[in-house]
């Protein structure tokens, strides 16, 4: 629905969607602070989508693919000052510095908002503003929550529209008086210098200027889902968290859910849809997330977790019919790609995709590129944006209201020391010890130095929407509410032997370590008491079928080194001499009886 400014579009019931004043009277403010020259509210109809993307490939902000490779596939390339979230342009506007905690960037929310709302003063002009309505969550359940972005990004709305449930399902919802999270979301001039991402949790609200990549603007994901999702969560008594969700069936129909918690671009994805290996004939891996895990305490005091994500936005880079068939399939229809490289036939290709590079492309930036080219043809960074029903692993669970009943928690970070491939913590509160130590090395996920390792505890160092020792004091609490706790695991996929080559084979042999996990959460296989937890024996990971892996392989990956995890322990105090006052005393006493054990 298209309507000029100057008409009066937020008050009459027949053009306007929704009757929630609260809704109206903001985006009639918005409008009159961005000024537009139209203004979009979005249905999420078919007819709807098909018209915008028809403008997007007109404006060229998307080509089009070929149709008969990839129906209904288009591609996008972002600025090249614009290719990854960045962490130090993200703030946190609590009340004070104290409840945004030391691994924030905090700003006084009073002037920042002053600040963002000049820089939109008039920022749309000669644009139109889209009114995105979304749920994140499925319709009905009472983790749901309701989001309405406003954007002048055609491309977010059609990434968005993939992403949540979006249009006429979320004012439905809503209804009249139902609360929402505000996204105000504008382009300007993409400019790093004019880059912010600011969250007012107390005031459920979101401003991102100066972007148009990934989790900066598709404001249901990190900002809403994580950061907000955090902030509530402690209020409400549930859990935001950047977990994947799986189902594992067994031949004999019995189903465990895990969730799982790895930094950006170390693996997510690919476990969430992982196909077991030939010898694991009759096990079945069904995905209900890949990215984000809102999780709450059920009547039967066990922890219930929902995707509250409809897409995937996920890592192109290596994956293909090896590594992850299930996302090449996912990403074969109604997707959109960003920054990968375009060939002559109008196909995509990328570092790690089947077969031979093409002779010639286009890199992600639009040069021309060939083998002998020294740049990478894709951005390590480029991504798909595909719906989750393209994923024929789909749990149906993923559209479930109350959610799936979690067994087991699973740490693990990018590690290529220290960390073996698999241990179980002693009892829940080790386990948030060891999920708020977690270490690993950066990706190209955000901006900043490759291969560092950096303390990212439970992967949430770049989502956390409050003070960092508050949310492991959240952590600890929610162990009261369940009589029936998740079991916690730590995982490294990553570490390397002396010739810098993974010690373990990973993707879909990762199912050897998941069926570990799910006997030890069933209680049908012994462990060994190690200093870092309970540890299988190698001859506990069924290694049957594997070639090129040796039983001597399967010993270095789960070896530990006391020295090695000495220097750990002092790696791990930056972060808690970070954290100082905040840091509960469960985990500085855990750390203890780390120390006493090694
Ligand atoms: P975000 O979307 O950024 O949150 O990332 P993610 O955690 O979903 O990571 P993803 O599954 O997309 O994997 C990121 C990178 O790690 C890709 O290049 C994968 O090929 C690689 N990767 C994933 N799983 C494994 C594994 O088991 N072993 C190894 N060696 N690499 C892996
Ligand atoms: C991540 O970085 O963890 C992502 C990609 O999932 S983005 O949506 O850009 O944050
Ligand atoms: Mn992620």
């Amino acid at each position: 629905m298209i309507l000029h400014p100057t008409s009066d579009s937020t008050s009459s019931a027949q053009i306007n969607p929704t009757n929630h004043q609260g809704v109206r009277n903001w985006v009639t403010e918005m409008v009159n602070l961005c000024q537009p020259d139209q203004i979009h509210w979005c249905d999420g109809s078919e007819e709807e989508k098909e018209r915008l993307t028809q403008q997007a490939v007109e404006q060229g902000v998307l080509i089009k693919l070929n149709q008969k490779k990839l129906p209904g596939c288009y591609y996008h390339r972002s600025n090249p000052n614009d290719v990854a979230r960045v962490e130090e342009c993200t703030f946190i506007c609590t009340r004070t510095a104290d409840e945004a905690g030391p691994t924030n960037n905090w700003r006084a929310p009073e002037a920042e908002y002053e600040k963002l709302y000049a820089l939109c003063r008039g920022a749309m002009k000669g644009r139109t503003l889209y009114v995105v309505p979304y749920l994140m969550g499925p319709p009905g359940s009472p983790l749901t929550k309701v989001g309405v972005e406003i954007t002048d990004s055609i491309y977010v709305v059609l990434s968005m529209r993939i992403m949540t449930r979006m249009g006429q399902v979320a004012w439905d919802q809503l209804g009249e008086h139902g609360t929402f999270t505000k996204g105000l979301h504008s382009m300007l001039d993409v400019n790093p210098e004019r880059r912010f991402i600011a969250h007012f949790p107390q005031d459920n609200t979101i401003i991102s200027v100066g972007s148009n990549y990934g989790g900066n603007v598709l404001l249901g994901k990190k900002c809403l889902a994580l950061r907000l999702g955090s902030y509530l969560g402690r209020d409400e008594g549930w859990m935001a968290e950047h977990m994947l969700i799986l189902g594992v069936e067994s031949p004999q129909g019995e189903k465990t859910y895990v969730a799982a918690a790895f930094p950006s671009a170390c693996g997510k994805t690919n476990f969430a849809m992982m196909i077991p290996p030939e010898h694991f004939k009759g096990w079945k891996i069904t995905t209900i997330g890949d990215d984000i895990a809102w999780m709450k305490p059920g009547p039967d005091g066990r922890l219930y977790a929902i995707n509250p994500e409809a897409g995937y936005f996920g890592v192109v880079p290596g994956t293909n019919r090896q590594t992850n068939p299930n996302a090449m399939i996912s990403m074969s229809k109604d997707t959109i790609y960003t920054n990968v490289a375009l060939t002559p036939d109008g196909d995509v290709w990328w570092e790690g995709k089947d077969g031979e590079p093409p002779r010639e492309c286009l890199d992600w930036k639009g040069n021309p590129w060939t083998p002998a080219s020294k740049e990478k043809a894709a951005h390590p960074n480029s991504r798909f944006a595909a719906p989750m029903a393209n994923n024929p692993a789909l749990a149906p669970e993923a559209n479930s209201a109350e959610g799936v009943p979690i067994s087991a928690l699973i740490f693990g970070g990018r590690r290529a020391t220290t960390m073996p491939l698999v241990f179980q913590t002693f009892y829940w509160i080790h386990g948030v010890y060891v999920g708020a130590t977690m270490g690993s090395e950066m990706t190209a996920a955000a901006a900043g130095v490759m291969g560092q390792v950096r303390r990212d505890p439970m992967a949430m160092l770049p989502f956390c929407g409050y003070n960092m020792g508050d949310y492991f004091r959240h952590w600890l609490r929610m162990r009261k509410l369940l009589t029936h706790p998740p079991k916690i695991f730590h995982v490294n996929w990553f570490r390397k032997n002396k010739e810098g080559k993974f010690l373990w084979p990973g993707y879909g042999e990762n199912m050897r370590v998941l069926k570990w996990i799910v006997d030890r959460c069933r209680g049908r296989v012994p462990a060994n008491e190690t200093p870092l937890g309970w540890m299988p024996e190698p001859g506990d990971i069924d290694t049957k079928g594997m070639t090129g892996f040796t039983p001597a392989g399967l010993t270095e990956a789960l070896s530990v080194d006391i020295e090695d995890w000495k220097r750990e322990v002092l790696l791990q105090d930056e972060l808690f001499l970070k954290l100082e006052s905040d840091l509960p005393k469960e985990l500085v006493f855990q750390r203890e009886l780390l120390i006493s054990r090694l």
